[in-house]
């Protein structure tokens, strides 16, 4: 049985990912840390405070935990990556190199989660290949790109099983994404439970790849739990199970809630970050490597999304 410690485990995804990796592995051998104070579900099993720059104490809680697996989901996302890009540096890449090291010192297996942001304006836009130009032109997606290197460098340098996946946007009805330019389309749910129509920052025609939380947590599994022996790549592997703009989303609520209406007001950094990521991935390395197969397209997510969060911000 894997021994796991989650960093991040109060964000986006590490708070859905505590209590899946728990379900599969059993509670006492997930460990989650964050910053800050568990709430909910990661209150229930064993949880400690890590600072991911804090290299000295992620290797005690990882030699006091015995843990064999280091899942990595700490980071700060795109946007307000922008605000202060210092910030941001510290936190991604410094916290990522400290993570590695007490990794390296524990033989542990490192996951990655890098993102689309690793992708940059002259990449090609369609269809993005596994292996092609990143050149990214956001703090956020440089520390990425620098990062998917450096777990590759480990991996080929100190033969450390580094594996990790470039995430598209992540649509959870579970924990709000903070800080992240694909975020309109989970505030889009929330607004159209609860308004009936939606404000977008981001513009019309804009396309950007998608992917329901519960395929982004099964392919971390199925990644970390693939024969190595299969992987031809490491770090990181494309994934995506939808690309749509605004208007897309917009027409696929409006199956369930006919009303909806959509309006824009463009923030034009977060316009800036969207127009310099790729409109569609090719994930077939994913597919072939280790199968990646997700379940949700469009409209089964927003079924699903409207349904969830309606028992939620109804009954609230
Ligand atoms: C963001 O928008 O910053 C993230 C991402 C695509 O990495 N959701």
């Amino acid at each position: 049985m894997k021994r796991i410690l989650v960093t991040g485990a109060g964000g986006q995804i590490g708070s859905e990912l505590v209590p899946y990796l728990r379900s599969i592995y059993g509670e006492s051998n997930v460990l989650a840390t964050d910053v800050k104070a568990p709430e909910g579900d990661l209150a229930q099993g064993p949880f400690d405070l890590l600072d991911v720059r804090d290299g000295r104490r992620a290797s005690e809680l990882i030699g006091a935990f015995k843990a064999d697996t280091v899942i990595h989901m700490a980071g700060i996302l795109s946007a307000k990556g922008e605000e202060n890009p210092n910030f941001a540096w510290d936190i991604n890449v410094n916290g990522t190199v400290a993570m590695l090291e007490a990794a390296r010192e524990h033989r542990c297996a490192f996951f990655f989660p890098s993102s689309i942001a690793a992708f940059g304006p002259t990449t090609p836009r369609v269809n993005t290949p596994q292996d092609t130009i990143q050149r990214p032109t956001t703090v956020y997606g440089i520390a990425k790109a620098s990062m998917e290197m450096l777990c590759d460098y480990y991996h080929l340098k100190f033969n450390l099983d580094t594996r990790g996946l470039r995430f598209p946007g992540l649509i959870s009805y579970v924990t709000p994404p903070g800080g992240g330019t694909t975020d309109y389309a989970v505030h889009i749910y929330y607004d159209a439970i609860t308004k009936g129509s939606y404000t977008s920052f981001i513009a019309k025609g804009t396309y950007m790849d998608m992917m329901y939380m519960p395929d982004a947590l099964e392919a971390i599994v199925q990644l970390m739990e693939a024969d190595p022996s299969k992987l031809k790549h490491r770090n990181a592997f494309n994934i995506s199970a939808m690309s749509f703009d605004p208007e897309e989303i917009a027409q696929s609520i409006r199956k369930v809630i006919p009303d909806f209406k959509l309006e824009y007001d463009v923030d034009p950094l977060r316009q800036s970050i969207a127009e310099s990521w790729p409109d569609s991935l090719d994930c077939s390395a994913a597919r072939e490597e280790w199968g990646f197969a997700p379940k949700y397209d469009l409209d089964r997510m927003t079924v699903h999304m409207l349904e969830k969060l309606k028992e939620r911000l109804v009954k609230a």
